[in-house]
């Protein structure tokens, strides 16, 4: 998990993090040809692993984002090529400023994240024995945007840059002609350019549920912001004030094609304030609180603007002047 962490200058943090968006826009912008580069012609890496190295790193990798869009064949080849390494305390794995060579998974071990604000390194999160880093200087061919210090024993596993190119970026390419078109339909979305909303694309993961399946649950902790690509979705919300109804929750409004839910949570740093359920078979595309922090800045006012809304319903729907941010019933 990435925690933020704060360096008495979140300020400052912020303002790097445009800095440092602004700068990656050209290339960025650049479009990839996931045709372009034969495969074929490439040499294939191989670190030989024993049956137990590879269920270790089956396991750190299973939840890796950045690997659910390839397929099996091509998974199968970046298990091959990555390789393990295990890190002292204090080392650094990656220097800010220097050229990308590997992306790391983490299997275990904790690790701090350094970035150069106005000439100082400020610490500006952490890993707790799980996650991935170094993607951006291979995705986006920048140079390494942060530094990263292994904080006890631990163990990774990297895969090295023209693997990484040659698998991973080029899915990537793909899935970013596959959003294309929804992504800019999305309302929500069209305050950010271009190259932001690419870089929205790189990080959403879409999730299938089907006719019924609760996709959120009031009261519970948030950790990630849906848009709907297809179907309907009933947000349902229960309250002490309220007169039973079935199932004791209320349908407050629906969401169609286009539109988000699941923000609520994120901005207020507050539980699940209503549920959301599958009204027949349903795609979201989701995104995880880090990226919603690190990407979706430029849309926080349409979102206040939305929250505001939604006090005002709540007056007409129950009767009650309730905060949204209140703990659920
Ligand atoms: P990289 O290839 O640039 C450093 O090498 C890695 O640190 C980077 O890929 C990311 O995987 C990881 N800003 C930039 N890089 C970060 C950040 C980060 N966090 C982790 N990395 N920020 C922190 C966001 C919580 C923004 C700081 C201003
Ligand atoms: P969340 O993270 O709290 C539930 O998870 C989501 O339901 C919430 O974010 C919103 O995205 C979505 N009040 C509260 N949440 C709402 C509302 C709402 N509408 C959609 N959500 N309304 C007032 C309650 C009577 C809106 C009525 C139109």
């Amino acid at each position: 998990m990435l925690s933020d962490v704060d360096c008495g200058a979140l300020g400052v943090v912020e303002q790097h993090r445009w800095d440092l968006m602004k700068k990656r826009k050209s290339v960025c912008g650049e479009t990839y040809n996931p045709d372009e580069e034969d495969e074929d012609t490439e040499p294939r890496v191989i670190h030989p692993k024993t049956d137990e190295q590879r269920a270790r790193l089956q396991e750190a990798c299973k939840n890796i984002l950045l690997f659910k869009n390839v397929d099996e064949e091509q998974l199968s080849q970046v298990l091959d090529a990555m390789f393990e390494k295990t890190v002292e305390n204090g080392e650094h794995v990656i220097d800010q400023g220097d050229d990308g060579d590997n992306f790391y998974v983490i299997e275990r071990g904790t690790f701090d994240i350094f970035v150069v604000i106005n000439n100082e390194s400020c610490l500006v999160g952490s890993y707790d024995n799980q996650g991935s880093f170094g993607e951006l200087a291979l995705m986006y061919n920048t140079p390494r945007a942060a530094t990263i210090v292994a904080t006890s024993e631990g163990s990774l596993w990297g895969l090295d840059r023209e693997t990484f190119r040659r698998i991973i970026v080029k899915n990537t390419a793909k899935k970013r002609q596959m959003y294309e078109s929804f992504i800019e339909t999305v309302p929500l979305l069209k305050s950010l350019d271009l190259s932001e909303r690419i870089k929205v694309v790189d990080v959403i993961e879409s999730r299938t549920y089907q006719d019924g399946e609760r996709i959120i649950a009031q009261g519970d902790k948030a950790d990630c912001l849906f848009i709907v690509e297809c179907g309907d979705v009933r947000i349902a919300m229960r309250r002490k004030s309220m007169v039973e109804m079935e199932g004791g929750e209320v349908e407050i409004t629906r969401c169609g094609r286009g539109q988000y839910f699941g923000e609520l949570a994120l901005v207020t740093n507050k539980p699940r304030a209503a549920s959301a359920y599958a009204v027949g078979e349903v795609k979201c595309a989701v995104m995880d609180v880090k990226a919603f922090e690190r990407l979706l800045g430029p849309c926080m006012d349409i979102m206040k603007r939305n929250i505001a809304h939604y006090e005002e319903q709540l007056v007409n729907l129950f009767g009650t002047s309730v905060d949204l941010s209140e703990p659920s019933p």
